[in-house]
């Protein structure tokens, strides 16, 4: 980090986020590898070990892709995040809501709630390179040619390739920088604004980006979010799932997403859309899909009554 940028303060930061142009080049991929998308792990990581048993994952031969929400509700959250950091370059991981909630309880931001099965992360010796890491995870990743996409929640509707890839560098070049906990103190106004304007400032903007990529579910017909919302309103009130907007502007690559426990990967028929939270933690299944083929593996929860 220059010393142009640590003399800034956060308000200066957010100002000069819209100018960020998105020069990240793809990652060139290694073409003769398999890769295979995971959804929400969260803390199963003995059946994240079955799955990859499964799929006979060599690092020689296949790339791992994870939705988020590698931790929380599971009873291993510690392990997961060792095991996956300790991948290296053979995973990529995006951030979900609950990694973004671990970086904000360990910064003493959230309290844990009851549910919640983080204590042996912040109580861990490696906490802090554990932390690091996690928070220098993207928050979309793409991969030009396999021609997919990857982020936890969803790609809010009226986004385009550009502008979503422009959005989430913002986000995450606030998350690597030196005002992350600015952020995560104030990522909690979650609910507002419900629609994206360009002109969009500052920490409004910033919540935006993060709830379209890690909170998003149901949207209206006109691309307004609506977070938290129980299924009697969203029947009443008529909200689609994100993905359905009408003139969803990415709708030439592939989207891989977690985040929906209730949604079945095989079942989605939008195009290009896969839906890869089969609620494991909830009982269901951990889920893998090679992108190549698009054939699907998966295991199934080994406590019969669910961790979560
Ligand atoms: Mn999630």
């Amino acid at each position: 980090m220059n010393t142009k940028q640590q003399s800034q303060s956060f308000e200066q930061l957010l100002d000069t986020l819209e100018d960020l142009i998105d020069e990240k080049a793809a990652a060139p991929g290694d073409e003769h590898k398999l890769n295979f998308a995971i959804g929400d792990v969260q803390g199963c990581f003995d059946e994240l070990r079955l799955l990859l048993d499964k799929i006979d994952f060599d690092p020689d031969k296949h790339n791992l892709w994870f939705a988020g929400d590698l931790v929380n509700r599971g009873p291993n959250s510690l392990q997961v995040l060792r095991f996956v950091k300790a991948l290296g370059d053979s995973a990529i991981t995006v951030l979900g809501n609950h990694d973004l909630q671990l970086l904000a309880a360990s910064e003493g931001i959230l309290q844990p709630k009851q549910r919640d099965t983080i204590s042996a992360i912040l109580e861990a010796p490696d906490i802090d390179e554990l932390l690091k890491w996690l928070r220098h995870r993207p928050l979309l990743h793409y991969d030009k040619s396999l021609n997919y996409v990857m982020v936890h929640a969803g790609i809010y509707p009226k986004w385009n390739l550009q502008q979503a890839r422009g959005c989430a560098l913002e986000l995450e070049t606030v998350l690597q920088g030196e005002h992350y906990r600015d952020f995560l103190q104030q990522m909690s106004n979650w609910n507002k604004p419900k629609k994206w304007k360009s002109g969009l400032k500052g920490i409004e903007r910033l919540c935006f980006i993060s709830n379209s990529f890690t909170e998003m579910r149901y949207c209206d017909d006109k691309g307004r979010v609506y977070l938290n919302v129980g299924s009697k309103e969203v029947q009443k009130k008529g909200y689609i799932p994100w993905y359905e907007v009408p003139k969803r502007a990415l709708n030439k690559t592939s989207i891989i997403f977690g985040h929906w426990a209730s949604l079945s990967p095989q079942k989605i028929k939008t195009k290009k859309i896969f839906a890869l939270d089969s609620g494991c933690v909830h009982g269901g299944k951990l889920t893998a899909i090679c992108l190549q083929d698009k054939s699907y593996v998966s295991v199934k929860c080994h406590d019969a009554k669910a961790y979560s």
